[in-house]
């Protein structure tokens, strides 16, 4: 097998726990998961699906917070150790290009991505059908949201950490209206953030069982010296509903439409207590990973059960290695995706 690094900054601060000599498993789960607790907020009933990033002394995560009233919205939230957080009681307020307030009607699934010195937050909200918000910040306090970037429907969409070949690049799952019994993950490109193109095919659900209905890109895609590392969500339907498990590939560094590896068995599926019974069972759902350039080090953040976040860890070298041993490309895969 060959040596893999990533390429980021160094993280010396990200949260971090060795594998117990009992896993055989490529990743390995935060020992005191869930890290978010039921009820964590007086109108917030549980949060799930939720992303982080590094940010001044800690770090600062965009938070999926279910209210009371069964409606979702973006909640933000700060912790020194990435795993203790202190959520803002109010949801974030988003305004308009003009400063005017533009709250979506629900939101969901948030992602957060730097690209240069702007932080991007897209999630899923309504545009008369789930469809794909974006807002950016400089500063965590003011949050303007680009209107309406994306047809609907759409859901999963994450942004990579720069631009590539002088344009953003996103990835998304184009969807229905309701509980999708299908999806492949797309890429999109734009020159400004606000006109997307350029619209290609990237990876489809596969035969493999555990995601033979549907996928969806998950943490936004980390840079490795072998490619751009995608953790992403595969889902099989089962007699008693979805189960979502967490599962991995590798993008062509200059053609990300284009897929090198693809792993046919999945890093991580519900099985602890949290993963497997909440208000959705049984969904294991990444949404951010913390890297670590000198160690490579890796900590994937993922809803549970739709009621909780999780932790788990590996490194870049252990999730390559095991990518590499239960590769299963396509062709389907490995075009360009452009017809
Ligand atoms: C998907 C999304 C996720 C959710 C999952 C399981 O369609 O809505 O937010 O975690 O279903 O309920």
């Amino acid at each position: 097998m060959s040596d893999i690094k990533l390429i980021c900054e160094p993280l010396p601060n990200m949260p971090w726990q060795d594998k117990p000599e009992s896993c055989s498993a490529p990743i390995w789960r935060h020992s005191e998961n869930p890290i978010i607790n039921r009820n964590p907020l007086p109108n917030v009933a549980r949060i799930f699906n939720s992303a982080v990033m590094p940010y001044g002394e800690g770090f600062i995560g965009v938070f999926r917070g279910e209210q009371r009233n069964g409606v979702p919205h973006i909640y933000l939230g700060r912790s020194r150790d990435g795993l203790r957080w202190d959520f803002d009681p109010e949801k974030i307020p988003f305004t308009d290009e003009k400063g005017e307030p533009f709250m979506p009607i629900y939101a969901y699934d948030p992602r957060l991505v730097r690209v240069d010195d702007t932080y991007y937050i897209m999630w899923c909200q309504d545009c008369y059908g789930p469809s794909i918000g974006i807002a950016r910040t400089t500063d965590f306090r003011t949050f303007t949201r680009i209107e309406n970037p994306f047809l609907p429907y759409n859901r999963n969409a994450v942004l990579f950490p720069r631009k590539i070949n002088g344009s953003y690049v996103m990835l998304s799952r184009p969807c229905d209206n309701g509980h999708t019994a299908f999806g492949d993950i797309f890429i999109s490109e734009s020159r400004d953030m606000e006109f997307w193109g350029r619209h290609r095919h990237v990876m489809g659900r596969s035969e493999n069982w555990w995601e033979n209905l549907k996928i969806g890109a998950g943490a936004a895609p980390i840079e490795t010296t072998e490619g751009w590392l995608l953790f992403y969500h595969g889902v099989v339907n089962t007699c008693n509903g979805y189960v979502y498990s967490i599962g991995a590939a590798i993008l062509d560094k200059d053609e990300p439409s284009k897929v090198l590896h693809r792993c046919s068995n999945y890093l991580l599926a519900p099985e602890e207590w949290y993963e497997e019974r909440g208000f959705v069972p049984n969904v294991c759902f990444p949404c951010a990973a913390l890297a670590d350039s000198e160690t490579g080090r890796i900590a994937l953040y993922y809803g549970c059960a739709d009621s909780y976040v999780g932790v788990a860890y590996t490194t870049v070298q252990e999730v390559y290695d095991y990518i590499l041993k239960y590769d299963c490309l396509t062709v389907s895969d490995t075009e360009e995706g452009r017809r």
